[in-house]
């Protein structure tokens, strides 16, 4: 399969991982580079020298090439920028934020940056400030969330810039993979699936939650401090909820509850306390399979989808 992204990014398969804070690590991308897809390690909240090690593990493992994503809500986003440039890392994806500060230096470096966006305002904006292509993401999504779903968002998106669309959000397997292509998107990210790749770090509890997980087990949070977050239900994510109805309740206060929570998830497997970040396809997913296998699954099931596509027209 060829379009603008494998093209671009010098990929077999047009399948990108969702660089997911405390999940996405340097072995993780490592695996699914290998896979054909474009791998991708969160920096997260973490310092510069804790992803030049993860970097470091990335390029130890694969000779592919591979993506940093860079949370802009961060405090190290800055120092983390500057690595970017040193380590001359091929691909920079962003989320959370505008990246258009950091534009400029990474564009300067020979970075391709690729920005995760949630509107059209903001695909026009790092579209003018030169970004290669943009991650439209649907609300659908695991983690921090925009409001418009997959579905409204990717033509919309498509129609307002002339740069290469990776669709995000709601996306598991080769018939929502297939979907993407005929709302105009040239690539897909995936998030959720990849939680439980034997590749994939984190505590087994919470691949058993994803594993188990329903259709309507997600919910979002945090609407109100203007940063929602979907996640799957657990004691604590449910107390979030409440306690944003509750006027007695400060943001400082919601804030503070939500702190370290996504690492109790991850690192702990708490699963009283932890917030267990997941997408709406959380309940596609139902088996660990080696990152190369899941990339090869969607990409099998989106050729069968898009191949038999024509027996709906004479
Ligand atoms: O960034 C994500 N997903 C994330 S980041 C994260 S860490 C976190 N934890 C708690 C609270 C907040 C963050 C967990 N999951 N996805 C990419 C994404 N970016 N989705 C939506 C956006 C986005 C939102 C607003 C991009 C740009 C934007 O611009 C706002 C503005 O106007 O500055």
């Amino acid at each position: 399969m060829k379009t603008r992204i494998t093209e671009l990014l010098g990929i077999e398969y047009p399948i990108l991982q969702g660089g997911m804070a405390w999940v996405a690590d340097g072995k993780l991308a490592a695996a699914v580079s290998n896979g054909g897809g474009l791998g991708i390690i969160a920096a997260m909240n973490a310092d510069a020298e804790t992803l030049r090690t993860q970097i470091q593990i990335a390029r130890s493992l694969t000779n592919k090439p591979f993506g940093v994503n860079v949370m802009l809500m961060s405090p190290f986003t800055a120092e983390v920028a500057v690595l970017l440039t040193e380590e001359k890392v091929p691909v920079v994806t962003t989320g959370a934020g505008s990246p258009t500060p950091y534009m400029p230096a990474w564009l300067e470096a020979g970075i391709r940056v690729i920005p995760v966006i949630a509107s059209v305002a903001m695909a026009k904006r790092v579209v003018r400030a030169g970004a290669s292509a943009v991650i439209a993401e649907g609300g659908e999504a695991g983690g921090h969330v925009g409001e418009i779903t997959t579905m409204a968002l990717v033509p919309q998106i498509c129609d307002a810039v002339d740069v290469p669309v990776i669709a995000a959000g709601g996306i598991a397997d080769g018939r929502q993979a297939a979907a993407v292509f005929m709302l105009g998107a040239e690539g897909l990210q995936v998030g959720t699936r990849f939680l439980v790749a034997e590749e994939c770090g984190i505590h087994q509890a919470y691949k058993d939650k994803v594993l188990k997980a329903k259709d309507i087990d997600t919910l979002t949070t945090g609407k109100r401090l203007g940063h929602p977050v979907r996640a799957l239900k657990t004691p604590f994510s449910r107390n979030l909820l409440q306690a944003e109805y509750n006027a007695d309740i400060s943001n400082e206060q919601l804030e503070e509850m939500g702190a370290g929570s996504l690492r109790r998830a991850a690192v702990d497997g708490d699963l009283q306390e932890g917030a267990f970040m997941a997408g709406q396809v959380a309940a596609m997913v139902t088996k660990e399979q080696a990152a190369a296998d899941i990339i090869r699954d969607i990409f099998d099931g989106m050729e069968t989808c898009l191949k038999g596509a024509s027996k709906w027209v004479e």
